[in-house]
């Protein structure tokens, strides 16, 4: 199951709307088939670790990170191939929250006289399934809030100076994170004070082109921007309020950038609807990457379910911009909290990585 697991997660990024799953078929203590689940969501993991397996899987146990499923949708049922292939067992993490599935898949496999055992590594399973079981439960994308500041939480300088705050492997490993996600969102005014690319710039990494969108309900974003200049390359999303200026969508939507209506938000655009959207649209994991109005809107509304946090080892002070911009928080009861999965060091700075507290 841990291997099944790591295959699992070289998958995140890119099988959305699809989860990512990692399948492991073992015979007489030999592994015969291992696959994840293919860039786009399709073929799923079983279906190609049975191929790879062949006659080999007959009467092999099976691990496989989501109960495998037994609805007909663009591909035939997991389940029937598993059962067709005469495998003897199969080993499941967690259960597919999909309707269509969560528990059919295991009773139709129970009832063709194969052993299923489920709930193995089943905390693991459930974090590499996070952003499928999000959209499942909550109808939203699994939200992961990246910040990178000094120790003092400050991300320019009172001139407005930010390049760069953070060493060289920070900056590779936010590309990481990127390259795990299936969409990038920022604010617009990140985009009119940077311009970026939002890409993932390791080579190799992302299979599927990440999703960049920009939360800018009156299109002030430029049209010679990057990001709407590269919309034919890579997809360009806008949440924009509906209503806005009708020759400006045209313009964006000349180039190639999709516009997404939602109600106004205070400020900006109504950033849960937004999220209900992306989700719609098929999008599990998105990587939220400022600016600070964004950050403080987000998590003002409980909306981040991950922090990533990198720190720099030094300090800024007061007059510099925050991380986060001012959310009311007057009592220490009304913070949102976070939980410390984890710590790495990365040349002289550190990222922390949290998940939101039950
Ligand atoms: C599996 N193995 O590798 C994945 C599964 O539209 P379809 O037919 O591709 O089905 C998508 C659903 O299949 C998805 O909503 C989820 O319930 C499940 N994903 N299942 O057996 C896999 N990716
Ligand atoms: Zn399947």
């Amino acid at each position: 199951m841990r291997a099944a697991l790591s295959l699992a997660r070289r998958g995140l990024g890119a099988t959305w709307p699809n989860p990512s799953v990692g399948c492991v078929v073992v015979a007489d203590g030999l592994v015969v088939g291992r696959a994840v689940t293919a860039p786009g969501g399709r073929p799923h993991a079983e279906t190609q670790a049975l191929a790879m397996a062949g006659p080999a899987a007959r009467g092999a146990s099976v691990y496989v990170t989501l109960e495998p499923c037994c609805h007909t949708g663009r591909t035939a049922p997991c389940t029937d191939a598993l059962i067709a292939a005469g495998v003897a067992r199969v080993v499941i993490s967690i259960r597919d929250p999909d309707r269509r599935v969560d528990g059919q898949g295991i009773a139709r496999l129970r009832a063709a006289g194969i052993a299923v055992e489920e709930g193995v590594l089943a905390a693991e399973g459930a974090e590499v399934a996070a952003g499928f079981c999000t959209v499942m439960r909550l109808g939203r994308p699994l939200v992961t809030l990246k910040l990178a500041s000094t120790l003092d939480g400050r991300i320019a300088t009172r001139g407005g100076e930010s390049r760069w705050i953070t060493g060289e492997p920070a900056r590779r490993a936010a590309h990481g994170l990127r390259g795990r996600h299936d969409a990038v969102l920022v604010g617009v005014g990140t985009v009119l004070a940077d311009d970026p690319d939002l890409t993932c710039r390791i080579s190799g990494f992302k299979t599927v082109p990440l999703v960049r969108v920009v939360a800018d309900s009156h299109l002030r974003t430029s049209l010679s921007a990057r990001l709407v200049t590269s919309a034919r390359q890579a997809p360009s999303w806008m949440l924009v309020r509906a209503g806005a200026d009708a020759d400006r969508r045209r313009a964006f939507a000349d180039l190639g950038v999709s516009l997404i209506d939602l109600p106004a938000g205070e400020p900006g655009v109504d950033l849960a609807a937004g999220l209900a959207a992306l989700a719609q649209r098929g999008i599990t994991r998105l990587l939220v990457e400022g600016g600070a109005q964004l950050a403080a809107a987000l998590l003002r509304q409980g909306l981040v379910d991950r922090l990533a946090w990198f720190h720099a080892p030094a300090v800024m002070g007061g007059d510099c911009w925050p991380a986060a911009q001012a959310f009311g928080v007057e009592r220490l009861a009304a913070m949102p909290h976070f939980v410390r999965l984890g710590s790495v060091a990365l040349g002289g700075d550190m990222l922390t990585e949290f998940r939101r507290a039950a």
